[in-house]
């Protein structure tokens, strides 16, 4: 199939923190998986992150490294188009159109709004209430198949769904209307102290809670071997059993094994050698990934050629779906 036939995929992460192994298993993995299928673009949203407060030098030193691991990964820079947000200016163009086109009643319906604005009680700002509005845009400048996302994302999903549909409603086909794309398993890995509540990279309360992709080995052996489990000693799924279930789920999205195989492989041992495994699995799958992100974070240059050309040819693309916005709402045109 030549590679103009391909669909396309489309996704981001903020740099708003070093990844945690749930941005891996939920998003990062598939993304790589997905690139031999399709065209895919993926971003640096560093745009959605200063809808919390950042500091400056190290938003931009997260911008870098997010990019680094991006190509520590395995995502390819040629063939695909690896960016940062903020350097593409159609995005903040379309999103205020685009706010134009939403609801505020959608947007009250957002837990993450909820969620974060409860987090950050001081810093409620418009930015963080319209985070959807940008994440649509996003996704429909690059007129994007398929969004590879964790289950936390699926709101966001459904009103970038909502927006397009209305917006094609009004002028005609204009956007392509993307499907999600929420992995089997890993799609929502638990904090491993607190397993009710999803792993997430920009929490600072209890770094017990979550995996970094770039801990060091015995730091990440440490880790698991904390996690919180629960008075039995069967090693199980069940509602019952989050601690359990969560660390069952890392390991079959690291080794790629079923639910069921992860089940026999671990039938009669004790929760600690369970711990063992699991942290040896994980330790095993990111090595290579930390060598990598070691070699091209020490290469700026390189890193930063990525990001210029990435900018050069996503700009490309979304001016082309910008202009038609644009010209639909009824912006002048010049001869
Ligand atoms: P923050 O803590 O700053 O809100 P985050 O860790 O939730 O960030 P994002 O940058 O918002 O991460 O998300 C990047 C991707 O990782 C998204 O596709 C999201 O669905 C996915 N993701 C985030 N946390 C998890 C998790 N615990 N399990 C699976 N996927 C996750
Ligand atoms: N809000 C997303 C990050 C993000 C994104 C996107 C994901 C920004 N723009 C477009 C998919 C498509 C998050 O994961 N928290």
């Amino acid at each position: 199939m030549s590679s103009e036939k391909k669909k396309v995929i489309y996704s981001a992460m903020q740099p708003s923190g070093v990844p945690s192994l749930g941005n891996y298993l939920g998003a990062l993995k598939n993304w790589k998986n997905l690139q031999e299928e399709y065209n895919c673009l993926f971003g640096v949203a560093n745009m959605h992150a200063i809808t919390v407060r950042q500091d400056p030098t190290e938003l931009r030193q997260r911008t870098r490294d997010l990019v680094s691991l991006f190509l520590a990964i395995g995502l390819d820079p040629e063939e695909h188009i690896i960016y940062v947000q903020s350097d593409v200016r159609a995005h903040a163009e379309i999103a205020w159109i685009l706010n134009c086109f939403t609801y505020m009643g959608e947007l009250n319906r957002m837990t993450q709004f909820k969620d974060k604005a409860a987090k950050h009680a001081d810093n409620i700002n418009a930015g963080l209430y319209t985070y959807p509005v940008l994440m649509a845009g996003d996704i429909l400048l690059y007129q994007s198949d398929l969004v590879p996302v964790g289950a936390d994302q699926k709101q966001h999903l459904e009103i970038c769904r909502d927006i397009a549909g209305r917006f094609n409603s009004i002028y005609g086909d204009v956007f392509k209307v993307p499907e999600p794309y929420i992995p089997k398993v890993g799609a929502r890995i638990m904090g491993l102290q607190n397993p009710e509540r999803k792993m997430s990279k920009s929490e600072s309360d209890n770094l017990n809670n979550v995996v970094y992709i770039l801990d060091e080995p015995n730091v990440i052996a440490n880790k698991i071997k904390r996690a919180v489990t629960d008075s039995d000693t069967e090693i199980r799924y069940g509602e019952d059993k989050p601690g359990i279930s969560n660390l069952l789920n890392i390991y079959c999205s690291v080794t790629d094994k079923t639910p069921d195989e992860a089940v026999n492989d671990f039938k009669g041992c004790g929760y600690g050698e369970f711990k063992k495994s699991v942290g040896d699995a994980v330790v095993e799958h990111m090595r290579p990934i930390q060598e990598k992100f070691k070699e091209y974070s020490a290469d700026r240059a390189y890193v930063e050629r990525v990001m210029q050309n990435g900018a050069e040819k996503a700009s490309y693309i979304a001016n082309k779906t910008l202009n038609k916005v644009k010209k639909k709402v009824g912006y002048p045109i010049y001869k």
